[in-house]
């Protein structure tokens, strides 16, 4: 049977936007599965597969419900043992917890800053009003005054990506010469703001701008190919 993949939309079902779902839809690719998505905006997302207070991504496979990309990755790696692997040996696994981390903690602060509004524009009215509800209690502050005072530019974007830039000097990914679940723990990040922002947000040279590129072309061309809101 195929996998269900529970997924953020926008205003626009094609719309799917968020960085975690991206890391699970490069997964999924990664191995080669089959997926249907099943594209919620942010009001249905807690509901998901009768829960309560879920986050996206969410699969069910046959049986089997999973929440969270790094727990979808394991399931995979154990459920489909001959398709290429996400996570590779247990040091490897413990620093693909750093690269998650740093993604959370360094890069999506900087993109959320560069995209707070083009996200916020790109949603259906009852989903801004959950939206800006939910984000101005995190924020302290309207919406708008976020997206103004605390402002990123691409060049505070680059100076955050710059220990993946030296990294990828010396190697084509995160994870040596093929891509890996670390790889598309950062990769989310930056597709979240080309789908919500464009291209012109990204960094247009340099590794980090050319392994990008590599991810999009991969697997047909699926992350190239998704409907952006820019
Ligand atoms: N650690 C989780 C993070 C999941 C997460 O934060 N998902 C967001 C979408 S990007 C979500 O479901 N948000 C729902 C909400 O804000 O209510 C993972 O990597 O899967």
């Amino acid at each position: 049977m195929t996998i269900k993949l529970y997924e953020l939309c926008g205003a626009n079902e094609e719309l799917v936007f968020s960085p975690h779902c991206w890391k699970t839809r490069m997964s999924l690719a990664h191995k080669g599965l089959d997926f249907d998505s099943v594209p919620l905006p942010f009001t249905k997302v807690a509901t998901i597969e009768n829960g309560d207070s879920r986050r996206v991504p969410v699969i069910r496979d046959g049986e089997t419900v999973v929440e969270d990309s790094l727990e979808i990755a394991k399931y995979l790696d154990a459920q489909y043992p001959d398709t290429p692997r996400l996570l590779e040996g247990a040091a490897a696994d413990a620093m693909t917890n750093l690269l998650i981390n740093w993604a959370q903690t360094q890069v999506h602060p900087v993109v959320v800053k560069m995209c707070l509004m083009d996200i916020y524009n790109a949603l259906a009215p009852e989903d801004q009003v959950f939206f800006r509800a939910t984000r101005e209690k995190v924020f302290g502050m309207s919406l708008e005054d976020f997206a103004s005072k605390m402002a990123s530019t691409p060049e505070d974007l680059a100076k955050v990506l710059v220990p993946l830039e030296l990294t990828l000097k010396k190697q084509p990914f995160i994870c040596g010469e093929t891509p890996m679940f670390a790889d598309y723990a950062v990769f989310g990040a930056l597709q979240w703001l080309r789908i919500t922002k464009g291209d012109t947000a990204l960094p247009k040279e340099g590794e980090v701008s050319n392994w990008f590129n590599r991810l999009l072309d991969v697997y047909d061309g699926m992350a190239r190919n998704t409907v952006i809101a820019a």
